[in-house]
C-alpha cells in the first residue's frame, strides 16, 4: 500500500467523530500507511487546537504541527458540554494556548512549498475555512506561487466530508453549508451561507482532484435509512476508562443523555478511510466529473462534463465498514519512537532569496517521520521550520551561524548541521 502524506483539516468540538478520525489517522500512521504532516483546526473555539495537541500527545506524537484558522472576528471559549473543552482541561499537551498553534494558511503554505510535486493528500473533515483561505492566498516568503498554483503543483488529492450524492443529486448539510430542508428533523443550524459560499468557491477553483465523501456515506439514516449509517463507538467501552478516545465519546454523550450507548455516525472516518486507503474493498469512486453546489445547498453531479471532481459511495455493507473503522480507531499499538531522525544534508545559503535551504531528513522508524526542523543560534532555539527552508528575514536577529536539527513526530531531534553566513 502506498504511503500517503496527509494534512488533516478538522473541527473537533461538537461531534466526537473527529476524535475517532484522529485516532484512526494515528493508528494508520503506526501501520506505516501514512505520515501526518499537520493537523489543522477550522473552528472558532480556543480549546479545539488544545484538544488536537492532547490527542497527538496521547499517541506519542506531540511534535506534529498544529494549525488554526485565525480568520474569525474572535476566538471564543468552547462549550463545557463539548469534549474539546474537557480534553484541553484534563490531558497533557504540547501547546499551552491556541495562540501557539500556527496560523493555518501560513502552515499550509510552508509545508506545501517544500513538498514534492503532487505528494500531499488534504483530508477536510471540518468546515472549509482553511482551504478557502489557502486557495485565495498570495505569494509569500515561502513560495512565489499563489494558493491555487501551489495546490495545483503539490496536492495530489483533496478528500472532503461533505455534500450529498444520493442518486446523483441531493441536499447538502453541515460542512458545505447545508440546506434547511434537511434541518426539519434536528435543531442543528444546517444552512450556513458563509460555508456555502466558501465551498462553492472551492468546488469551482480547486486545481487538484476534489473528492467528496457525502453525508450519505457515513451517516445515511437521519434522512433516508436505506443508505445506511456507519455506526462506531460502542467498542471503545473495551478501552481503559481514561483512554482519550473512549473519554471523548463518553463525555460527548454524558453531557447530552447517558453513556450506555456511545454509538456515533462515522462521517469523518469514512472520508479519511478513503483518503488513506483509496477504494479498497469498501468504497466505489465516481471520478472525472463536475460537482455543482447551489446557493440553496443542492448538490448535483454531472459526469458528462470532464472535470477533476468526484464522490464516493459505500461498496460493502455499512456494518462491515463500521467494524473495520472501529478496529482502526482502537488499534493502539505502541508508537513511541525512541530513536532520533537522520541529520539533514546539503545545507546551503541562497543569497539571492536570503534563505537557508536543505534536503528533507528522514526517520527510519516505521510510524515515525520528520515533522519540523529546529533552528538554533548561539544554543538558543530561535525558529521552527515546517519545510526545508529558513527565511532569514523572518528571524528577529541577524545572527551569522545557525544550527539546524530535524525533529520527528515524537519530538526527538537529530544531530545538528551548522552553516555560517558571511
Ligand atoms: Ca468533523
Ligand atoms: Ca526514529
Amino acid at each position: 500500500m502506498a504511503q500517503k502524506k496527509i494534512i488533516l483539516d478538522t473541527d473537533p468540538s461538537a461531534d466526537p467523530d473527529d476524535v475517532g478520525c484522529m485516532a484512526m489517522l494515528h493508528n494508520l500512521a503506526t501501520l506505516g500507511e501514512c505520515e501526518i504532516l499537520a493537523i489543522i483546526n477550522s473552528t472558532e473555539f480556543k480549546q479545539s487546537t488544545l484538544s488536537i495537541s492532547a490527542i497527538n500527545t496521547f499517541y506519542s506524537r506531540p511534535a506534529i504541527p498544529i494549525g488554526d484558522y485565525h480568520g474569525y472576528a474572535q476566538k471564543v471559549e468552547a462549550s463545557p458540554n463539548n469534549y474539546d473543552h474537557h480534553l484541553a482541561r484534563v490531558y497533557p499537551r504540547s501547546i499551552n494556548s491556541w495562540k501557539e498553534a500556527q496560523e493555518s494558511v501560513a502552515l499550509y503554505r510552508e509545508i506545501l512549498a517544500s513538498a514534492e510535486d503532487r505528494s500531499i493528500t488534504i483530508a477536510i473533515i471540518g468546515t472549509m475555512h482553511n482551504f478557502y483561505a489557502l486557495l485565495r492566498s498570495e505569494e509569500d516568503a515561502f513560495s512565489s506561487m499563489d494558493g491555487k498554483a501551489l495546490v495545483e503543483q503539490k496536492v495530489a488529492e483533496v478528500v472532503t466530508m461533505g455534500g450529498n450524492f444520493i442518486e446523483g443529486k441531493g441536499y447538502d448539510r453541515t460542512n458545505w453549508g447545508g440546506s434547511n430542508v434537511l434541518c426539519s428533523y434536528t435543531d442543528w443550524s444546517c444552512l450556513n451561507e458563509e460555508r456555502n459560499r466558501m465551498c462553492r468557491y472551492e468546488i469551482d477553483h480547486c486545481p487538484s482532484p476534489f473528492i467528496a465523501s457525502g453525508w450519505e456515506v457515513g451517516c445515511g439514516d437521519y434522512y433516508n435509512a436505506q443508505y445506511g449509517n456507519v455506526m462506531t463507538g460502542q467498542g471503545l467501552k473495551q478501552l481503559d476508562t481514561s483512554h482519550i478516545l473512549r473519554r471523548s465519546y463518553e463525555y460527548h454523550f454524558l453531557t447530552r443523555r447517558e453513556t450506555a450507548d456511545i454509538m456515533r455516525h462515522s462521517n469523518d472516518q469514512c472520508a479519511l478511510h478513503f483518503a488513506v486507503r483509496g477504494e479498497g474493498h469498501n468504497y466505489t469512486s465516481h471520478l472525472n466529473g463536475v460537482i455543482d453546489l447551489s446557493v440553496e445547498g443542492v448538490c448535483t453531479w454531472d459526469e458528462s462534463i470532464l472535470g477533476q471532481q468526484g464522490f464516493i459511495q459505500k461498496k460493502r455493507d455499512k456494518d462491515s465498514i463500521a467494524a473495520e473503522i472501529e478496529m482502526l480507531m482502537m488499534l493502539d499499538q505502541d508508537v513511541s519512537d525512541m530513536t532520533p531522525p537522520e541529520a539533514i544534508k546539503h545545507l546551503l545559503y541562497d543569497a539571492q532569496q536570503h534563505k537557508i535551504v536543505w534536503d528533507a531528513a528522514t526517520d527510519s522508524t516505521i510510524g515515525s517521520w520528520v515533522v519540523a526542523y529546529h533552528v538554533y543560534s548561539e544554543d538558543r532555539l530561535v525558529h521552527v521550520a515546517f519545510g526545508t527552508q529558513l527565511v532569514l528575514s523572518d528571524l528577529p536577529m541577524a545572527n551569522k551561524t545557525y544550527e539546524i536539527r530535524a525533529v520527528n513526530a515524537a519530538g526527538l531531534e537529530s544531530e545538528s548541521q551548522s552553516i555560517s553566513i558571511e
